[in-house]
């Protein structure tokens, strides 16, 4: 009889990340790590898909299945592998100017369509890659090489983005706290739909403004993780909608799990789940071979 053997997070090991010391990202290739053994997920049922970026190479340094695509295309790529082969578990990883600028639109839309992947998105509020420019979560007078005069524009809000268009599982985690990381992580991916969790992931060569003790400075727990107490219904959208308002009102930023929806299955409010998966039918290959022929 096979004795099962319970998986460690070295199990997931890699090559060594050249990421600087200190970045942020070495607590979310952890935490995945971590998350991944706990939930007894096996190295071949993972696929990790990341952009361009400093955190795209998340891809490179985590065993399992990987695509290292384009700049801001992390969602397009992850749902189509998931309705491939609904088997596996699928993360999307990427950064802030992958997700947010160039790949923004994605954002929304896998928001709203609630197919059953985690976009984990390390957040350090710059372009760390390209040595330091601007990105859509820098903040207003935030003096950066692309702007020496400081950003005019406002910040965008990532959480209240997928809180508005759908998205039903929304969280936010800070790397400066790496135990909590895994215990989120596999919340967001036991979740059966699109969860999106954006960690504040300090870039520390490149952003000398939104630094650890910054953040230490500013992040407000809204649940049990660190110290916080949740005083909201974490399953009512426009409560934490509501709760997301109060602590920004107070120039805070709010970490922890933010909103769970209830009862949902993948790509439940969507024609997805009429789609055959390419291994389910194998007469739709014979169909597409006849189809083939009408161009011989
Ligand atoms: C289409 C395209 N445009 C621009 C670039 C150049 N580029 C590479 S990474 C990057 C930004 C990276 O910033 P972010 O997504 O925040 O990742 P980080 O490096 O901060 O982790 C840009 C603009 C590119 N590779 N492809
Ligand atoms: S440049 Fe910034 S984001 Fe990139 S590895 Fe270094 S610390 Fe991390
Ligand atoms: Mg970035």
């Amino acid at each position: 009889m096979a004795v099962e053997t319970k998986l460690k997070p070295t199990d997931y090991d890699s090559h060594f990340p050249t990421w600087c010391p200190g970045c942020g990202d070495y607590a979310v290739l952890l935490g995945l790590k971590k998350a991944l053994a706990e939930l007894g997920i096996k190295p071949h049922e993972v696929v990790v898909v990341s952009g361009i970026g400093c955190s795209g190479k998340l891809s490179d340094y985590i065993k399992a299945y990987g695509f290292h695509g384009i700049h801001g295309r992390v969602l397009p790529v992850a749902q189509a592998i998931k309705l491939s082969n609904p088997k596996l578990t699928v993360i999307g990883a990427g950064g802030d100017g992958d997700g947010f600028a160039i790949g923004g639109n994605h954002f929304i839309h896998a928001c709203r369509r609630n197919i059953d992947i985690t976009y984990i998105v390390m957040d350090n509020q710059i372009y760390g890659l390209t040595k330091g420019q601007v990105s859509p979560t820098s903040l207003i007078g935030h003096t950066t090489i692309s702007t020496p005069y400081g950003v005019k524009d406002s910040p965008i809000d990532p959480i209240m983005i997928a809180l508005s268009n759908g998205a039903t599982f929304v969280a936010r985690t800070f790397s400066g706290d790496g135990a909590i990381l895994p215990k989120i992580f596999m919340e967001g991916i036991k979740h059966k739909g699109f969860s999106f969790i954006d960690d504040i992931s300090p870039c520390v060569t490149f952003n000398r403004f939104n630094t650890y003790e910054w953040y230490r400075e500013h992040i407000e727990y809204v649940d049990e993780s660190k110290g916080g107490k949740r005083d909201y219904n974490v399953h009512d959208r426009l409560e934490a909608i509501d709760k997301v308002k109060e602590v920004k009102s107070r120039g805070k930023i709010p970490v922890g799990i933010i909103f769970i929806e209830q009862g949902v299955e993948s790509g439940d409010r969507h024609y997805i789940k009429d789609i055959a998966p390419i291994d389910a039918d194998l007469t739709i290959r014979e169909d597409y071979l006849e189809f083939l022929k009408e161009f011989e």
